[in-house]
């Protein structure tokens, strides 16, 4: 890609992306990284047409949402023609579960990964060699302006398996040029014990499980000062400021975050620079972020404050187009590169999805299983706390009028397991009697936020 990029006329097929192969020097940045602000939206508008030709060509779902929705990829004229196109959500991944959304043939696909959905069926990620390529170059792009070195050793203690932190952080450390260490999560005592023996520099993980690591370290007997840590990637839920000063102040190291989503790819669709530590800069060359005022759908200016939603630009497998994130944020000049704009700290959520230790709940989830017990009533509410830095859930649930109490205890210890198998997360339950719990105008407020986030 030149840096004069000629904008196309909007009837030719555009061209698809390719990567290129890794740079012989790793702490090399991607000539995109310092792209202006104009080279960036140029390259945008080439890369959106491409994506809206494949997706409407090779995908009948946006076919069909596009023609019935009056628009066509032809219309697509400039950067603002995106605001035709109707935004998408989870629903339209669940409508076309497994693999209907995929716009290649599955001989293309080399991976498969999957996040929460709001019930009990997931929403399937896909993703093609360059896909997968892709993946792995902004990962080491965003770990690389978080300050880590080609050649150092990372300890990866996100989540290996479907969700995407695990494989993501896996495959963009070893692009960087790093040695990887798959820890993946729990087992405390002994990622304290490989962190001294092996003595990597980086940690990826959550915010919150590197304190809980901090807490492994005291129990240990060790300062977290002197280990050998000097960076952490944390993502994957939110965090704050207050939290970095924390976790800076605990360990000796800079603590930088990074932003990603499944849908969209999976970590590093946006990362922190270290020399700055102002936000996470959103690859603009790959992905293209607007706000919205979550009520109405009207696209909002940079610095005010709604829903994220995101375009890829250059993904083949699963093109995803306006896709409403939910995340609750604003956007920001670029700074350390700036012709990416930042990601301001997602400050909630426009819909009820609960993040919990790093795994992405719906109190949705939770009833389908609750009404799997006959036990228990669909009554119930979900109160989140942070003890001990941790984040704990308990369930609050009504025993049905018919069945004992002795019976709902019993229903309860089944609904914990089915939550740990099917959903991927430990909480508590406390049986409540019937009509117990407070309701609102009959209908019952289920979540309880009692974390202080500060
Ligand atoms: O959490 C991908 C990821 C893995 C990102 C590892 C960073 C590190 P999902 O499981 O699909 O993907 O969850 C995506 O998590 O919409 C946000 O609500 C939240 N989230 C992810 N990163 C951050 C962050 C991965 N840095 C959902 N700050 C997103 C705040 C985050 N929230």
């Amino acid at each position: 890609m030149t840096t004069n990029s000629v904008v196309p006329p909007a009837n030719e097929v555009p061209q698809p992306w390719t990567p290129p192969a890794p740079p012989a020097d790793r702490s090399q940045l991607d000539s995109e990284e310092l792209y202006s602000r104009t080279e960036i939206e140029a390259l945008q508008y080439e890369r959106l047409r491409w994506t809206l030709h494949h997706a409407y060509n090779n995908v009948p779902a946006y076919k069909e949402l596009y023609d019935n929705h009056g628009v066509h990829p032809n219309d697509f004229k400039s950067l603002e023609d995106l605001n035709l196109f109707p935004y998408i959500d989870k629903e339209f991944l669940r409508e076309n579960y497994p693999f209907k959304a995929l716009a290649v043939p599955m001989e293309d696909i080399r991976r498969i990964h999957a996040s929460s959905g709001t019930t009990g069926q997931p929403t399937v990620v896909a993703y093609t060699e360059n896909d997968i390529e892709l993946w792995a170059s902004l990962v080491a792009r965003s770990m690389r302006a978080s300050g880590v070195k080609p050649g150092w050793k990372v300890h990866n203690a996100y989540g290996y398996g479907l969700f995407t932190g695990g494989l993501g952080a896996h495959y963009g450390a070893e692009r960087l040029g790093c040695p990887v260490i798959p820890m993946s999560g729990g087992q405390t005592e002994k990622q304290v014990q490989m962190i001294m023996d092996f003595e990597p520099e980086v940690i990826m993980c959550t915010p919150t499980y590197l304190l809980t690591l901090a807490d492994g370290f005291h129990k240990a007997g060790i300062d977290p000062k002197t280990t050998s840590l000097k960076v952490a990637v944390l993502g994957a839920e939110p965090w704050t400021e207050g939290m970095r000063q924390e976790i800076e102040s605990i360990f000796d190291l800079k603590a930088c975050d990074i932003y990603g989503l499944s849908e969209l790819m999976g970590p590093g669709l946006a990362g922190e620079a270290v020399d700055t530590q102002d936000g996470c800069h959103i690859w603009e060359d790959h992905f293209r972020p607007e706000i919205i005022n979550p009520i109405t759908g009207d696209v909002l200016e940079d610095g005010e404050s709604g829903e994220l939603v995101l375009t890829t630009l250059t993904r083949e497998a699963l093109p995803i187009i306006r896709f409403r994130t939910h995340d609750l944020t604003s956007l920001s000049p670029g700074t350390a590169r700036p012709g990416h704009r930042r990601l301001n700290r997602i400050t909630g959520r426009s819909d009820d999805m609960i993040i919990l230790r790093g795994v992405n709940v719906f109190p949705t989830q939770i009833e389908e299983l609750a009404l799997e017990i006959e036990t228990l009533s669909p009554h119930f509410t979900l109160e989140i706390t942070r003890p001990n830095r941790m984040d704990e859930m308990t369930i609050k649930i009504e025993r049905r009028e018919n069945a004992s109490r002795e019976a709902a205890e019993l229903g309860g210890k089944q609904l914990l397991a089915q939550i740990k198998t099917r959903i991927g997360c430990s909480c508590k339950i406390e049986i409540a009697e019937p009509n117990t719990l407070a309701r609102s105008s009959g209908k019952l407020r289920r979540i309880y936020d009692l974390r202080e986030l500060n």
